[in-house]
């Protein structure tokens, strides 16, 4: 396994993200950090709930689609950045086995990597499964080269970008991209309000339970003293921005200490800490942000009810 990005990598972007988002004004902790091993099993959960529709969505299209993608790519190397639990790569990987040679997941964190890319690499005998820690913001430029690469950037996780940063995100990926090249991007799109909301704000309380979680990284690894209860969960939808936003509203006048970073910081009764954007899109804002990237769409597909969305790209 490669790795671009250590432990010690992430513990300090960890205390500079929590230090930088607790002081500012006003709070915000950014959405990477949700992902320990009790985040993950969360957001599973949060995939099967009947309120979220985007990974079935997404999983409806890839079934339909992946012979399309296949002929249309001819693919010999699939990168797959922010490899998740695999499941939607199997589709690919199947659909791919004409022409593919090699299969590099690429994650932040080595924890389920490695496993996960031995379970593929077992039932895929003659492809080369080549896990690479990384961030993707950061290290694309390191990334195996070769030709007729497949670049996956599944499940809507570049809405947790604000645009800027998606707008630098897409660059840098187009300048990793040579001809023959396709990015294959899965965005949830804009739709009614209420279904939006309803599937960041679900009625058993998982994602609240996820949003909470940040909490739950902080105390452990920066040794604070956040009471997670003392934290309601808010989904609002910003129709200016076409965002979901999630924030933590401390229910009461509190003081936190997070020991690691020597630093206390007060919330007041009301007080609403954002923690996750996350952007939907049109067609036309993608045409848009991919063209300024210097990507043009070769596909654009949906499910059969229009709530999500795969692009296929290419310089
Ligand atoms: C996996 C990052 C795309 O933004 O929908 C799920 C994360 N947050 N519920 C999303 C998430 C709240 C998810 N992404």
């Amino acid at each position: 396994m490669d790795r671009f990005l250590t432990a010690d990598d992430l513990a300090k972007t960890l205390r500079r993200d929590v230090r930088d988002g607790l002081t500012g004004t006003p709070k915000t902790l950014p959405p990477k950090w949700f992902y320990d091993e009790r985040g993950s099993a969360l957001f599973e959960e949060i995939t099967e709930l009947e309120e979220y529709y985007p990974t079935r969505r997404e999983r409806e299209i890839l079934v339909a689609r992946a012979p399309g993608i296949a002929a249309a790519t001819r693919a010999r190397t699939l990168l797959e950045l922010g490899a998740g639990s695999g499941e939607k790569t199997r589709v690919l990987l199947d659909a791919l086995s004409g022409t593919l040679g090699s299969y590099v997941p690429v994650d932040v964190s080595g924890d389920f990597l490695e496993e996960a890319a031995a379970g593929i690499a077992a039932d895929h005998p003659g492809l080369t499964v080549r896990p690479v820690v990384a961030d993707y913001e950061q290290h694309l430029p390191l990334l195996p080269g070769g030709e007729r690469r497949l670049i996956a950037f599944l499940g809507g996780t570049i809405g947790n970008m604000p645009p800027a940063e998606r707008i630098g995100f897409l660059g840098g990926v187009r300048a990793t991209m040579s001809d023959g090249d396709f990015l294959l991007l899965g965005a949830d799109l804009v739709k009614d309000a209420g279904r939006l909301v309803r599937a960041y704000d679900d009625a058993a309380g998982v994602t609240a339970e996820f949003n909470r979680n940040v909490l739950h990284v902080i105390n452990r690894d920066l040794d604070a003293d956040f009471d997670p209860d003392a934290f309601e969960h808010v989904a609002a939808w910003n129709a200016a921005e076409e965002w979901i936003e999630m924030r933590l509203r401390s229910v009461r006048d509190q003081d936190v200490r997070v020991g690691g970073l020597d630093l206390e910081v007060s919330f007041a009764a009301g007080e609403e800490m954002r923690t996750e954007i996350s952007a939907k899109f049109r067609r036309d804002r993608l045409d848009a942000e991919l063209g300024a990237a210097g990507m043009e769409i070769a596909e654009f597909w949906t499910d059969r009810d229009g709530d999500f969305s795969l692009t296929l790209a290419r310089p």
